[in-house]
């Protein structure tokens, strides 16, 4: 076997770029091992994470509670397939089903497989219990949306990066404008509509945040017109943005709830959706499955990542240190020239830098913070998303703020 501790981190990112395909373009840092709100690279350098593998790891990298269970079922039993019971799967969809208050799970990988799961389970409900005609149900999206790379997921993206030269495109979708409620009650007068798409937050988008109460207004207005009101909280969900899923900051329960990443504490991919039986019974056995979905492994990882999220409290902290970045990055943009605003929920943040979209201004100023000990993301030329695991205290969140004022303020373009 290959140490990889001999090789220096140009030597390994010389590999990705020989070996590996070329569909990512990383920030230059070679991580080799993470504790906590911490990352460090392949030469020893310490950084704060403020990506947390895009809200994966809330929990904190290697988290000792979930990498306990994970060692000690893995000695046990890993995979089994669903053609056989395990003796862990009733448990784990008792634990979660109890969780967040519905009365089924069905077990997925990775997000994006179980955003195509609801989608084919809002399809089924519509063809079973609404009476749409055959082939005919419709699911609304939104602009800017992001709900992975499948080709299902794709055809509802208006994101040429993630779109363009991959057609031919699942058909049956529309797409109307984010946080635009009478788009919405317009576009379900159509009777074949079946279900409404969502992220309660806009990740990839730049962290955009609809106005209060469109979501429940939304919801309210699917109801009304017999459609599922379906959240993707992949990103948002799991106390990220200060509530235990997003949509508890408005009070509504979706119909189909989408979880995923952080459902594992970013140790395995383990997604979910949850939704109550008049939906979730119409699959029945042969319809739907993985080889992986449900794996005993899976679910013990993923019991102990929720209970963290219970037992260190995470929303209410996500909440609280949200309040203070804000107001800290507030100050910051008065401050300077080079930024625009800040906005989010919880720990679910993005400063908007004076530029343009296509610019590599975020780009510069996500080097100069990684010079600078923090590793942060562009999510455009002009936004730079902070999302931080959610176990970090307000003195290191107190160290973060001060790196990134420093950063900012020497930037030079
Ligand atoms: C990549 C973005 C974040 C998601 C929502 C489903 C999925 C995602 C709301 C699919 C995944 C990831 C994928 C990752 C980048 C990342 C991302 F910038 F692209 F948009 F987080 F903001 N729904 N998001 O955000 O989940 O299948 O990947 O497990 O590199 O594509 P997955």
């Amino acid at each position: 076997m290959i140490d990889q501790s001999v090789f220096s981190s140009k030597e390994l990112m010389g590999m990705e770029d020989k070996y590996g395909a070329h569909n990512y373009h990383p920030l230059e840092v070679v991580l080799a091992k993470g504790e906590g709100v911490y990352v460090w690279d392949v030469e020893g350098k310490k950084y704060y994470d403020f990506l947390s593998a895009y809200s994966a790891v809330n929990q904190g990298h290697c988290h000792p509670k979930i990498i306990n269970a994970l060692k000690e079922q893995a000695d046990v039993l890993t995979l089994t397939s669903r053609a056989f019971y395990n003796s862990v799967l009733g448990v784990y969809e008792k634990f979660v089903t109890e969780f967040f208050g519905y009365d089924k799970l069905l077990p997925m990988n990775t997000g994006v497989e179980a955003v195509e799961t609801a989608v084919k389970l809002c399809r089924k409900w519509a063809y079973e219990v609404k009476k749409v005609p055959t082939n005919q149900a419709k699911i609304i999206f939104v602009e800017g949306n992001f709900h992975g790379r499948t080709l299902g997921a794709i055809s509802a993206s208006m994101d040429p990066s993630s779109r363009k030269g991959f057609g031919p495109y699942v058909p049956g979708y529309e797409i109307i404008p984010y946080n635009d409620l009478s788009a919405l009650e317009n576009a379900l007068k159509d009777p074949n509509v079946a279900g409404f798409l969502v992220e309660p937050i806009q990740g990839e988008a730049g962290v955009y945040v609809p106005d209060e109460g469109y979501l429940k207004s939304a919801a309210e207005l699917c109801k009304q017109n017999n459609v599922l009101f379906i959240a993707d909280e992949v990103q948002t969900g799991i106390a990220r943005t200060g509530q235990l899923v997003c949509c508890d900051h408005e009070e509504i329960q979706p119909d189909i709830l989408i979880l995923g990443k952080a459902l594992s504490g970013g140790v395995l991919p383990v997604s979910c959706v949850l939704a109550n039986d008049e939906i979730m019974m119409c699959i029945r056995p042969g319809e739907h499955g993985s080889t992986f979905g449900g794996n005993p492994l899976a679910c013990k990882v993923a019991m102990a990542a929720l209970e963290v999220v219970k037992e260190e409290n995470l929303s209410e902290n996500a909440e609280k240190l949200g309040i203070v970045f804000r107001a800290r990055m507030q100050k910051l943009v008065e401050k300077s020239d080079l930024l625009t605003l800040v906005r989010g929920k919880g720990l679910l943040n993005a400063i908007v830098i004076n530029d343009t979209p296509d610019s590599d201004t975020a780009w510069n100023i996500c080097l100069a913070l990684r010079d600078n000990g923090l590793l942060a993301k562009p999510t455009h030329g002009n936004i730079i998303r902070f999302a931080p695991p959610l176990v970090m205290t307000e003195e290191q969140l107190n160290e973060c703020c001060e790196i990134i004022e420093k950063t900012i303020i020497q930037f030079k373009k």
